[in-house]
């Protein structure tokens, strides 16, 4: 057989091998590093997974590309499988606020936080989300994310405004290495002139959205922004079961700010994830394990937050439920596109250990996105994903935090970033 790319020399190749599906206790441990790693690459795909030389029954030709990795990491490519990621505008002008001890939900209250994205977005062409969003995913791209999840969720009652995020969303995922799942979220706040009356909200996402959006093939999930003062667990309960009605998929904003019994509900309705979970229950958690929902962690916006708490990743881990990662990229909470500072609070706030970390942000993270066949571990026949770093192990990536290891990136079989080739020298 003939090969198209070989990495050879891998000082630590973390291949994550193992069941496709969550990963759960003992196994996020578990992240299969081969010492003095290679591997082959043809058609786009994982053909050769080992240690020192490729078998002779590989071949290379003039065209077969070589990356020497001595010294370096290599690990799956990462998943960020819950992020805000086409928005109008920012919201930096909210900081100062913030500084003074105003509340994100205050602040959403008042009339600012998400509606003022929304009215950001509203405006926006779709040239300039599509411009905006862009440059973010090349820098996620840039941190090793080869998978992106994208909510829609800054038109509510505007459904153009929704489609229009979620056509940006498409074309990005046919334009662009990185790949973009999309996930239908009109139910992220309550519309000013529904304030009086949410329920019929909540019945225009159910009769007149949620229909259209599946007939259209926009979104692959569905997701509420489920917490005090937002939407209710009846209501959220309303639009998940709506949406798996029409093959969308249910993910679901649970517990972030106060617990309200979001893991429960995740847990009833059978979530593929719940997310932020800050505040979730011991009950939710058991809920969560017993049904396979996945928790999807996101530490970088806890501590954007200046919560008080974060949430109980160890505990969860011991009760069996699988975790994953993400930065939760959006223009309030978390305006960072950093998936390795992301990776460094979970080890240092949720004191997950380094191998964890790495399970939560690859298999588990494509878990998450119902893509665990396909990526999330470098193994024959998954998609050519992979990122390296310039570092010894990875465990080094997560003690020297805040920066960007990454000095490669292959998605698909392609080398899509090369560090010092973006740096112009
Ligand atoms: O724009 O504030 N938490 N939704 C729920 C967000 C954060 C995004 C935002
Ligand atoms: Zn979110």
């Amino acid at each position: 057989m003939k090969v198209d790319l070989i990495i050879k020399n891998i000082k630590s190749l973390y291949t994550l091998q193992g069941p496709n599906r969550p990963r759960i206790k003992d196994e996020m441990k578990e992240v299969g590093l081969i010492e003095n790693g290679i591997v082959a690459i043809k058609d786009g795909k994982i053909a050769y997974v080992g240690q020192g030389e490729l078998p002779k029954e590989f071949e290379t030709s003039e065209d077969t590309k070589i990356i020497d990795a001595t010294g370096k990491t290599v690990i799956p490519g990462l998943v960020d499988s819950h992020t805000h990621l086409v928005h109008g505008g920012s919201r930096e002008h909210e900081l100062a606020m913030k500084l003074k001890g105003a509340k994100y939900l205050e602040i959403l209250e008042a009339g600012g936080g998400i509606h003022s994205t929304v009215k950001a977005t509203k405006n926006a062409s779709f040239l300039e989300l599509y411009e905006q969003a862009k440059k973010s995913l090349d820098i996620m791209l840039s941190f090793g994310v080869t998978t992106v999840e994208a909510k829609s969720g800054y038109g509510l009652d505007d459904f153009d405004t929704e489609i229009k995020q979620m056509e940006v969303a498409k074309k990005l995922n046919e334009d662009h290495p990185v790949d973009v799942v999309s996930t239908f979220m009109g139910a992220h706040a309550i519309p000013e002139r529904y304030k009086d009356d949410p329920d019929k909200f909540v019945n225009a996402i159910i009769d007149e959205m949620i229909p259209e959006i599946a007939k259209r093939s926009l979104a692959k999930f569905c997701d509420v922004f489920c917490e005090k003062g937002v939407f209710d667990l009846e209501q959220t309960k309303k639009i998940l079961k709506a949406g798996l009605n029409y093959g969308l998929l249910p993910k679901v904003h649970a517990d972030e700010i106060e617990p309200i019994g979001g893991a429960e509900l995740a847990a009833e309705v059978g979530c593929i994830s719940a997310d932020h979970l800050v505040a979730a229950s011991d009950k939710g958690i058991d809920m969560m394990a017993e049904k396979g929902v996945i928790a999807n962690l996101l530490p970088g916006t806890s501590f954007y937050l200046q919560a008080a708490k974060h949430a109980r990743a160890k505990e969860m881990i011991k009760r069996g439920v699988a975790v994953s990662l993400s930065t939760d990229y959006n223009p309030g909470s978390c305006p960072t596109e950093n998936m390795q500072l992301v990776m460094s609070f979970a080890s240092l706030i949720y004191k997950m250990t380094p191998e964890e970390v790495l399970t939560a942000s690859t298999i588990n993270g494509a878990a998450s996105l119902k893509l665990e066949d396909q990526i999330g571990s470098i193994e024959v026949g998954k998609m050519a994903d992979l990122v390296i770093l310039d570092a010894p192990n990875f465990e080094y990536t997560i003690y020297h935090f805040g920066i960007n290891h990454t000095l490669y990136v292959i998605k698909s079989g392609q080398l899509v970033y090369d560090k010092y080739k973006y740096m112009g020298f």
